[in-house]
């Protein structure tokens, strides 16, 4: 049963979340990433705002490696999506608020180059309490992107645990190596009811 239970909570929140049940879209600021400029970054541990598109912040393993634009080349939907090249492991960084308690489902387009292991692409869904700092009894959720060359659409959902005070979103790159890029755009958070 055990197995099979990410499966069927994909499912559901497939179906959930473009309906009646979802009660509202949070507050990722600039989720298409059309907005260019600076500010609004959220801040945490290592977190740079530097190389981040208003609303967001960029971390990575290594400092000073792998690059982060916002890219017209490739988009899914407007006219710039975020791209991230080389690096190692690193990631686009958003934050929303939420109550304790509550179900929430994230999702997120990215296009991928590669896919084969080590390499690996996740949507991540953390959780951070009221001083920014990460959650330590909260669950992780992520999600693996596995087609390589087109857009996927990748969804995580989780319960907001007891302290939390907002929900992380973040696209993680690992093992990307110089050369590879992925891109992503149009990152939403919902709250979604029973
Ligand atoms: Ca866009």
């Amino acid at each position: 049963m055990r197995l099979h239970l990410p499966c069927a909570l994909l499912m559901s929140v497939a179906i959930l979340a473009p309906v009646a049940h979802c009660q509202g879209l949070l507050p990722v600021k600039n989720p298409g990433f059309e907005e260019t400029g600076a500010g609004e970054n959220p801040t945490g541990p290592e977190w740079e705002a530097r190389d981040a598109p208003p609303g967001w912040s960029v971390w990575r393993i290594a400092p000073g490696t792998g690059r982060f634009w916002r890219d017209e080349s490739l988009v899914h939907s407007g006219k710039l999506s975020a791209a991230m090249t080389g690096g190692d492991c690193m990631c686009y960084i958003a934050r929303a608020p939420v109550t304790p308690g509550k179900q929430y489902v994230g999702w997120a387009h990215i296009y991928v180059t590669g896919a084969t292991p080590p390499r690996k692409t996740t949507l991540d869904l953390r959780w951070s309490d009221a001083n920014g700092a990460w959650h330590a009894g909260g669950q992780n959720v992520s999600t693996e992107v596995r087609t390589v060359g087109e857009w996927s659409r990748v969804t995580v959902a989780a319960e907001a645990p007891e302290g939390a005070a907002s929900a992380v979103v973040l696209i993680v790159v690992d093992k990307q190596r110089e050369g590879e890029t992925t891109w992503c755009d149009d990152v939403f958070l919902a709250e979604v009811g029973e």
